[in-house]
């Protein structure tokens, strides 16, 4: 989010003052209470949607709260896969993506069609597949996985070769951790971790020689050697709040910033370089919130022989402990 004097660049990108702004979310919250909805939004979402969510988190956590939630309407403030990852756990809710295109590069880039193919040239293969994927990815794969569990589940798949999709950082990355298995990248990454460059890291940490750096595994493995720590938003939330560190370097999209200066308000954060910001999650903007609730727009629909099949590979991914 950036600030210009005090009105808000709002990422619909109409400029709003204080007041508009206070005023929009008071429509919101009073339009949620109308309708009974909830709305729940990604540690990347720009900070006023953030703010007026009744839950912040990753994709997995927030899905799992829709699940329990006993709200019929949920307005899910990410991209496209995670609201179908809530549709997923929870058809009879009506699930609202307020951005119709806010998609995720990175989970188009694994059409289940291509999936098919692979599966076939790899016929003694399991296939893992991180939660940035479709719900036909899904349904093709045998186990599901997050940023914060993706060793774990690998390590308790039986077979030893495992086609690991979309996300080649992070597959690469388990890989390291689990030798013993072999894993099949697929060519998938996220355009906002992947370019970011180790020039920009080593100039950031000589800036800040004394901060830790914190580093979502979407990123390079040329990235990932630099780092302090590596794990997911939850994951890096929790780590700089629990650490008696008190400057961190992140490297992870902008978003996460929002909570992590709330939360640590006596600690430092610099971001890693000024590209982690990811277009797909600042599209949705309070007025699009607020769209979304007003004409319930847009809804997430599902195939319910994908979804039972996609929620398999959900449901065999919480039973990993
Ligand atoms: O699962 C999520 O929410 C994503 C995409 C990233 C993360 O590390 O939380
Ligand atoms: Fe997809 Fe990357 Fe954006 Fe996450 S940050 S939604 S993986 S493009």
């Amino acid at each position: 989010m950036q600030y210009i004097g005090n009105c808000h660049n709002t990422s619909d990108g109409v400029e709003k003052n204080q007041v508009e702004i206070k005023e929009l979310k008071d429509s919101i919250l009073r339009l949620k209470k109308d309708k009974n909805a909830t709305i729940v939004a990604h540690n990347y979402q720009v900070d006023d949607v953030q703010e007026i969510a009744d839950l912040v988190g990753d994709s997995l956590a927030l899905s799992k709260y829709c699940a329990q939630d006993p709200a019929e309407i949920i307005v899910f403030c990410g991209v496209h896969f995670m609201a179908e990852s809530a549709k997923i756990l929870s058809p009879q809710k009506t699930v609202l993506l307020p951005e119709k295109d806010a998609g995720c590069p990175m989970a188009e880039m694994a059409t289940a069609e291509a999936l098919r193919e692979e599966k076939k040239r790899y016929p003694d293969a399991a296939v893992v597949c991180y939660i940035n994927s479709t719900a036909e990815v899904k349904a093709e794969s045998d186990i599901c996985c997050t940023s914060s569990n993706a060793v774990k589940v690998v390590k308790s798949v039986k077979q030893k070769r495992i086609i690991f999709v979309p996300d080649q950082n992070l597959g690469h990355y388990v890989a390291q951790q689990v030798p013993e298995k072999e894993i099949i990248l697929w060519k998938g990454f996220c355009t906002t971790h992947n370019k970011i460059k180790a020039a920009e890291v080593e100039k950031i940490k000589a800036l800040h020689p004394d901060a830790l750096l914190l580093v979502h595994p979407e990123c390079k493995p040329d990235i990932l050697v630099f780092a302090d720590f590596i794990g997911s938003t939850k994951q890096i939330i929790d780590y700089a709040t629990k650490s008696s560190a008190s400057k961190f370097i992140i490297g992870t999209e902008m978003g996460v910033l929002y909570k992590l200066k709330k939360d640590n308000p006596d600690k430092q954060f610099y971001l890693m370089a000024p590209g982690l910001v990811c277009p797909n999650m600042k599209r949705t903007s309070l007025q699009s919130v607020y769209n979304s609730l007003k004409e319930m727009k847009y809804k997430i629909e599902l195939d319910e022989k994908i979804r039972i099949k996609a929620k398999g590979s959900l449901d065999r991914m919480l039973e990993v402990r």
